[in-house]
């Protein structure tokens, strides 16, 4: 999670260092043999360095981000910086061995060590003190910020949480408007900031020979950046008119409910009545869309507020859907060291993490949690990352990295594919479904408004960064350019008109906190390809939908064997080996979500749909 991860990557080498035979000698051999020794060592050092490296910057970035203050900053910082310092004395060395004869394992450390990194350093010192102070402070800004009515009076100020409590439970359109509002002033002042980090980071990104950072996050698939680019566009193009039908829908019955003043029957639907912050996961408004209202209660907040549920039985429910596939319980040190809270006394960071401080088992959460279902998500979701980090530990630290990002980002999804509302009735969360073709759709239009609402989403953040990593969105058009995008992917549109003054974008988290977005529009996908995958293995014939995987240790075995090859391999082999197939593929999610479909078409007849 934190962006030196690749120090943490590969461990596998202890075993690759000893294992290559010498085969008869032929003139200039020994060269070519000291050569590749060398490169063997150099890995070797990295690899034995990465645990201390990692836990200083994992402590360092830890109480930058569970104490926010100006000191744990500059400490966070300080070690960033000497990460980078580090990260550049190491790929000096590993240039001498660009076109050196080496085993399959060093060459893919060495491809680790470069490609899997989201920031290079820049060659000058200053640029990198420069860089990694900007990097910490745009992420302590967002984590600290407030909307205050007036800044001399606390009691007037909302935080994020507070300003996306509005968003999902209003229905007053005023109200949803200010609060929309509110929290996307409070990044308009970043934009200089972030403006100058993005230079940096690219100074850095080209002398590697990248041809900006953008180029570099698109080089970590094991593919070309070009063709990594060109399988994104397909994913997207296969679930698109999914998306531009439940869009429709939704445009209908929000303007039903709202009015033609507030939605119009046509055209992009206004970011602020979609119940989240980003219009990301329109799941708030299901009590406004729901297609059969009455039938099968899928109400899990209330379940949970019922139940008396808090944080740490939140997390032991989770835990323990994950000890049902035979997977390990979590270490003592995970309830001492984790915040599963927000305190009452300093500033964090709320957005969820999952981390792994020393690539040896130290693995905490870090969450603000909450007793509804969001949160009862958001860590199944951490626990995914959790225990992919522990399912790797043995693994040299190179290799202890996911399969690509996209897989770290869909291992706890995939689980939650399996609380289906059989399981949620099964552990008292919900009433007993009924079993209708009217209980399935309204299921399915929840899920839907969580997970197919989020792939334009998903896509569309690096769009943009790509695009200001290229020069092709300039500074003067940062917002504009956003809000075409946002127009483009997801037809949706700002509440009120955001000139170049503002900087809509640093209102997500993971632009300041510069962490690559694609990873979720993968996750998204592949969750489904996991799920299906580990039911046929769970012997569970039937749609994909009725399918949860809970107890059953077959599946959980063969998930645990995946999670514990990390990227010692490309991602092609690892989803070959588990599934028969090389390819990221939505066919799982069209399948899954066929009733849905069907349905919607139906519905939308008469309709303009698209925009
Ligand atoms: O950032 C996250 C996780 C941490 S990796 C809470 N997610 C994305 C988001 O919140 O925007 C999970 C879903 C997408
Ligand atoms: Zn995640």
């Amino acid at each position: 999670m934190t962006s030196m991860r690749w120090l943490a990557l590969p461990a596998a080498l202890a075993l690759l260092n000893g294992c290559t035979p010498s085969t008869s000698a032929a003139p200039g051999d020994k060269d070519t043999a000291a050569i590749a020794q060398g490169a063997r060592e150099l890995v070797q050092r990295v690899n034995d360095e990465s645990y201390e490296r990692q836990r200083e910057s994992g402590a360092a970035g830890w109480v930058a981000a569970t104490y926010i203050n100006d000191d744990s900053q500059l400490l966070a910082a300080k070690s960033q910086e000497r990460d980078l310092a580090y990260q550049a004395d190491i790929l000096a060395e590993a240039r001498r061995y660009t076109d050196a004869k080496v085993d399959k394992n060093t060459r893919r450390a060495f491809d680790l060590m470069l490609k899997g990194n989201t920031v290079l350093p820049p060659a000058r010192a200053d640029d990198q003190a420069e860089l990694t102070r900007l990097s910490a402070s745009l992420e302590a800004h967002y984590g600290s910020a407030k909307a205050c009515a007036d800044p001399a009076k606390p009691e007037t100020c909302r935080d994020l949480i507070e300003l996306s409590r509005v968003l999902a439970e209003s229905r007053d359109p005023a109200a949803l408007r200010q609060a929309w509002i509110d929290w996307h002033n409070t990044a308009s002042e970043q934009k200089q900031d972030f403006q100058r980090f993005a230079e940096l980071m690219n100074v850095g990104a080209r002398q590697y020979g990248f041809k900006d950072t953008g180029d570099l996050w698109r080089a970590r698939y094991d593919m070309s950046g070009e063709d990594f680019a060109l399988e994104t566009e397909r994913l997207w193009s296969q679930v698109q008119p999914l998306y531009t039908s439940l869009q429709c829908y939704v445009r209908t019955r929000l303007n039903q409910h709202y009015g033609d003043t507030e939605v119009a029957k046509t055209g992009l639907i206004p970011a602020h009545l979609l119940g989240n912050m980003w219009q990301q996961d329109w799941s708030a408004i299901y009590p406004l869309v729901e297609p059969y209202p009455g039938v099968a209660s899928l109400d899990v907040t209330g379940g949970l507020k019922k139940a008396s549920y808090d944080a740490v039985k939140l997390t032991r429910q989770a835990e323990g859907f994950y000890t049902s596939l035979g997977m390990p319980s979590l270490p003592q040190s995970f309830w001492q060291k984790s915040m599963l809270t927000k305190p009452a006394d300093r500033e964090v960071q709320c957005h969820a993490s999952a981390w792994d401080i020393d690539m040896k088992g130290d693995v905490r959460i870090k969450m603000c949690i909450e007793a509804d279902e969001e949160s009862l998500r958001t860590i199944y979701h951490e626990l995914g990352h959790v225990y992919y980090y522990l399912a790797y530990n043995d693994l040299p630290p190179l290799f202890q990295n996911g399969a690509n990002d996209g897989f770290h980002e869909a291992i706890g999804d995939t689980v939650l594919l399996s609380l289906t509302p059989g399981y949620l009735a099964q552990i008292g969360l919900i009433e007993a479904p009924q079993q209708s073709d009217e209980a399935l759709i309204n299921a399915q239009m929840k899920l839907a408004l969580e997970k197919i609402a989020f792939l334009p989403f998903g896509k569309l953040i690096d769009q943009w960064r790509w695009g200001v990593f290229d020069g092709s969105i300039a500074p003067d058009r940062y917002n504009s350019s956003w809000w075409e995008l946002k127009a483009r992917y997801q037809g949706v549109q700002p509440p009120v008109a955001r000139g170049e003054e503002f900087f809509d974008a640093a209102a997500k988290y993971h632009v300041p906190a510069n962490t690559p977005y694609t990873r979720y529009f993968l996750a998204h996908v592949l969750q489904f390809q996991l799920h299906r995958e580990l039911c046929r293995a769970s012997g569970q014939q039937g749609p994909l939908h009725t399918c949860s995987i809970f107890d059953n240790k077959k599946a959980g075995e063969k998930f645990w064997a995946m999670l514990g090859k990390g990227a010692s391999q490309p991602w092609q082999q690892t989803i070959k080996e588990f599934s028969g197939s090389d390819k990221m593929d939505a066919d799982a999610v069209i399948e899954y979500f066929k009733p849905l479909s069907v349905w919607l078409e139906k519905q939308n007849q008469g309709q303009h749909c698209g925009w």
